[in-house]
């Protein structure tokens, strides 16, 4: 039996007499359909469609998952499915990549207000590693070691961040696998992460804002990083003009992703919410949602439009170099505001793009020619030309389309195949559209939408496979859902959120969920790179740090005035010194290399009474500083499982105490 728009209909009729035989029939039809296609069906395109040669021709299962999401839809999403119905479970099975083998692509999902970075495999959805980022984390002895630890001091001391925009370095508009930056919404920092050791390596403080939100590169090649200041605050904001929100203002921010330092910012009207770049080293852009500089929800959403800012990166740069700025917090700040004079000349700094209504993602196509702005209040998204900005007089002829693709637009994600993908927050479901069809379509037209895909619930961003960069791969994409309300078990009043995984390489049978997988609190985009793009290391290479690397036998104590440095190493099952022996109120500087050559042998040095972790992957070294303030025996052991004696790999941290003390043993 083939699932058809009749067997639908029939389905629709039945449910609403007795729901739950229409979801039975639907699941026993799509059932059917599945095997006995199985059965028919052996040969199209059996190496595009399978991944893993499985030996089942994926258009099957793509089948039963589309009957299973319909009868999800048919229920109004009430749980009756629970899980996902057998069919979607199956179909699930089949994108398992089998026990021991390695995954197509690398997914980097921001964690939100948890300040940290996910990394996924793809199609598996299997989480493989958690980078730390802006918060202290004891697993990776982030923040504990004194290089981390200065990091996060020198980026403001704040004990958390919420990562929302994971970009990656690209050259020549490709991954170039080399850097991950990301923006702390919270907190005005941007953070670069080194792909060749997955591990925090930068952290930049962002003066005159209060917070980064959207997060770019200046592409083709990430000369720089951008980021969006999204609350408007005074700048400098010392008090002054508190009362008087017109005076408030938001700023773009330029990083140098080398230095990571802060070269200039623009002022600008309105706020800054999502940022991405262009593809030819001309024009950023920005989504504005309080064009109206409300400082409310009402002030926020007074008006119909509010605009896309597209920032001139080279006519900017030049303002720097002929000094047309004002300093604050030592930043050169360039007027990019509507009016100022720089916006006079042939080519302004800033052009201010009006589109409906509180837009939230922009995201430029992989060709470099449109920037599509999600409409949020509005139905629609906005297309506009990126070439044409030059050649209009008034900036709104630069939209070249504005389909409506459903409620709650957020973001758009690209398959390289012309098409679009826009989640769609209030239905809960991700439209496919033609971006040259809503080009030629009327404004505010429905025609380009392909097909709508429900998802479960609620998703902020959806991300295709290299989206991002100019060569997407076409193959996937993942529904980063806000809820989960029924789909996994119950775990208390906080429930996981929804990371969906979606076919989308066979244009003919459309869009395909084959995937739900929970995830902590909260995943807000991911950019995903195929494995050739990235080569990380497995182990350390020294010349990559700046401390000595201490081999096996020369363990070293230092003493010099209340001093203690402390040089040794750390192998299996041992330290280089079984004991240390300082005074109280040393200061000891414990510098630690793992010496170890084999790959996934880390060792940690733990010592709880000094909140000392010093985490070492293999030849990696790192030193801690702390003050020997409290006289005792302290034990100092390893906190990763590293062989057999791992238990047994511990020495002593003998703390001489200034006043001899007082009374008899007790025992
Ligand atoms: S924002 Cu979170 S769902 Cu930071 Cu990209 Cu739209
Ligand atoms: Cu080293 Cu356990
Ligand atoms: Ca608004």
């Amino acid at each position: 039996m083939v699932f058809t728009a009749e067997s639908q209909n029939a389905a629709v009729n039945l449910v609403s007499a007795v729901e739950t035989a229409a979801i039975n029939l639907i699941r026993t039809m799509s059932h059917e359909q599945s095997k006995s296609e199985t059965d028919a069906e052996t040969d199209s395109n059996e190496d595009r469609f399978f991944l893993r040669d499985l030996g089942v021709e994926r258009r099957d299962f793509m089948k039963a998952g589309m009957a299973a999401g319909a009868a999800t839809s048919l229920t109004g999403c009430t749980g009756l499915l629970g899980g996902g119905g057998d069919e979607q479970r199956a179909a699930s099975a089949d994108y398992e990549v089998p026990p021991g083998e390695h995954d197509d692509y690398y997914a980097f999902l921001s964690g939100g207000h948890s300040g940290e970075i996910r990394v996924y495999g793809l199609p598996s959805m299997r989480q493989l590693m958690r980078i730390p980022v802006f918060g202290r984390e004891s697993a990776r002895g982030h923040g504990y070691d004194d290089k981390s630890r200065e990091m996060l001091e020198e980026a403001g001391g704040y004990t958390w961040g919420d990562t929302h925009h994971p970009r990656l370095s690209q050259t020549g508009g490709e991954f170039d696998g080399r850097w991950l930056f990301i923006n702390d919404k919270a907190n005005p920092r941007i953070a670069r992460v080194n792909l060749k050791y997955f591990q925090t390596d930068a952290i930049a403080h962002v003066p005159n804002t209060q917070g980064i939100h959207g997060v770019t590169g200046w592409y083709p090649d990430t000369e720089l990083v951008l980021g969006n200041g999204e609350f408007r605050v005074p700048i400098p904001n010392d008090g002054r003009n508190l009362e008087d929100p017109d005076k408030y203002r938001s700023v773009y921010t330029a990083i140098d992703p080398e230095s990571m330092n802060v070269e200039w910012q623009v002022l600008v009207d309105g706020n800054l919410d999502n940022s991405d770049s262009g593809k030819n080293g001309r024009y950023t852009f920005s989504t504005c949602y309080n064009s109206e500089e409300g400082v409310d929800e009402q002030g926020m959403t007074a008006d119909d439009r509010d605009w896309v800012v597209a920032f001139d990166i080279p006519r900017i740069q030049d303002a720097v170099e002929n000094g047309e700025y004002e300093v604050v917090n030592d930043v050169p700040i360039v007027d990019g505001r509507q009016g100022s004079s720089l916006n006079e000349a042939d080519r302004p700094v800033t052009t201010y793009i009006p589109v409906p209504k509180n837009p939230h993602g922009v995201s430029v196509t992989p060709d470099g020619k449109y920037a599509c702005a999600s409409g949020k209040l509005s139905p629609t998204v906005s297309v506009i030309d990126i070439e044409a900005i030059d050649e209009v007089d008034d900036p709104e002829e630069a939209i070249a389309g504005r389909p409506n693709v459903g409620t709650g637009p957020l973001h758009t994600a690209y398959d390289g195949r012309g098409q679009a993908y826009t989640t769609l927050f209030i239905d809960s479901q991700v439209a496919k559209w033609d971006i040259e069809q809503a080009v030629e379509a009327e404004l505010g037209s429905e025609d380009p939408v392909i097909e709508k895909i429900d998802v479960h619930y609620s998703p902020g961003h959806c991300q295709a496979a290299q989206s991002y960069s100019t060569d997407p791969t076409g193959d996937w994409l993942l529904a980063l859902n806000k809820f989960s309300q029924d789909r996994f078990l119950p775990t208390g009043p906080y429930h996981p959120e929804n990371d969906q995984l979606i076919y989308i390489g066979d244009d003919e049978e459309g869009m395909q969920l084959v995937k739900d997988t929970p995830s902590y609190a909260e995943p807000h985009d991911a950019t995903i790179a195929h494995r050739d793009r990235l080569d990380p290391a497995d182990i350390w290479d020294p010349d990559d740090y700046e401390l000595d690397y201490i081999d096996s036998g020369e363990s070293n104590i230092e003493r010099d005035d209340g001093r203690v440095y402390i040089e040794t190493y750390a192998i299996r099952n041992q330290y280089g010194l079984s004991d240390i022996t300082v005074q109280e109120g040393d200061e000891v500087t414990l510098h630690v290399t793992n010496i170890e050559t084999a790959k996934d042998i880390s060792h940690s040095v733990v010592i709880p009474e000094y909140d000392i972790n010093l985490s070492l992957a293999p030849q990696e070294t790192r030193k801690v500083t702390f003050t020997a303030d409290n006289p005792g025996v302290f034990w100092m052991y390893c906190g990763y499982f590293c062989s057999a004696l791992h238990l047994e790999m511990r020495s002593r941290l003998l703390v001489e105490p200034e006043d001899e003390p007082e009374g008899p043993d007790p025992f």
